[in-house]
């Protein structure tokens, strides 16, 4: 994969748990990979077409200055987000971030975090069969768009659809989002609990009646089976509520387990 790198980038900068530390700046050095296909910029030799190294260096260090935080991770993760949102080309980015000074009783040459991020385009469905159903999917569509790393990109229409599998007694409200992430599949999977419960949702009984569900159905085109996160979903295929949403936003989207479009499903 093309990459871009950026080497031994110092910024003078107030993070750090101790109090001194947010009032007298410190020496902070970013290493950054950032991954984006450059072929076009170097067949047409145009910076337009890849990522600007020096704009890149402006972005962090203007964003490292501009912030104070205890955690060199939250600043690593914060510039790693930053850096995707601000470069639409660049689909990855490895950040390791050195902190030569931290206050440390031993001799040492640095401490430091590295963290990956990665540029995903996953479908998620939503559902809801109690109380106010609209208001529901709104606030949870919402409260998606609010977390950081997460971009709703396409909502489809809302549809009612007849309880399915036998457990759950009320009409559902359903649809479908297409989200861009910065987030692990598991990492998104925990903010989605986090909504559903800001959303009054209890789990009680599996597949019974609820406030909001929101389940992972695609996430790229990777297939994962881990404890509570399956994806591709296990059960889309089976579920006119979830594929009639789908087509609506993404009929050309392939599916990775089965490598046919979804329209023709
Ligand atoms: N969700 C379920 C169980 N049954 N039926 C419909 N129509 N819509 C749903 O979202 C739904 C369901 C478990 O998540
Ligand atoms: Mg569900
Ligand atoms: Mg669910």
């Amino acid at each position: 994969m093309d990459t871009v790198l950026i080497r031994g980038l110092e910024v003078s900068a107030c993070h750090g748990v101790r109090p001194f530390e947010k009032v007298t700046p410190q020496k902070f050095i970013f290493d950054v990979d950032i991954c984006c296909d450059f072929y076009a910029a170097a067949e047409d030799d145009d910076l337009s077409k890849t990522v600007n190294y020096s704009l890149a260096c402006d972005v962090i260090a203007e964003f490292c200055k501009g912030h104070t935080f205890d955690l060199i991770e939250k600043l690593a993760y914060s510039c790693a987000f930053l850096l995707l949102d601000s470069f639409s080309s660049a689909n990855k980015v490895k950040l390791s971030l050195y902190k030569p000074q931290a206050p440390v009783k031993q001799k040492i040459s640095t401490v430091g975090v590295a963290v990956e991020v990665n540029r995903e385009r996953a479908f998620l469905s939503l559902g809801s069969s109690l109380g106010d159903k609209r208001a529901y999917l709104d606030e949870g569509i919402k409260k998606l768009a609010k977390t950081a790393g997460i971009k709703v990109k396409k909502v489809s229409s809302y549809m009612e659809t007849e309880p399915y599998g036998g457990v759950a007694k009320n009409k559902f409200l359903n649809c479908a989002a297409e989200i861009e992430t910065y987030l692990t599949p598991r990492n998104l999977l925990n903010e989605i609990h986090r909504i559903e419960l800001e959303c009054g949702r209890e789990r009680k009984e599996r597949w019974g009646d609820r406030t909001l569900d929101i389940d992972i159905i695609f996430f790229g085109r990777q297939q994962i089976s881990e404890e509570g996160l399956e994806i591709p979903h296990p059960e889309y295929l089976k579920r006119d509520f979830v594929l009639k949403p789908l087509k609506e936003i993404a009929g050309g989207f392939i599916c990775p387990n089965l490598n046919k479009k979804l329209s023709d499903l």
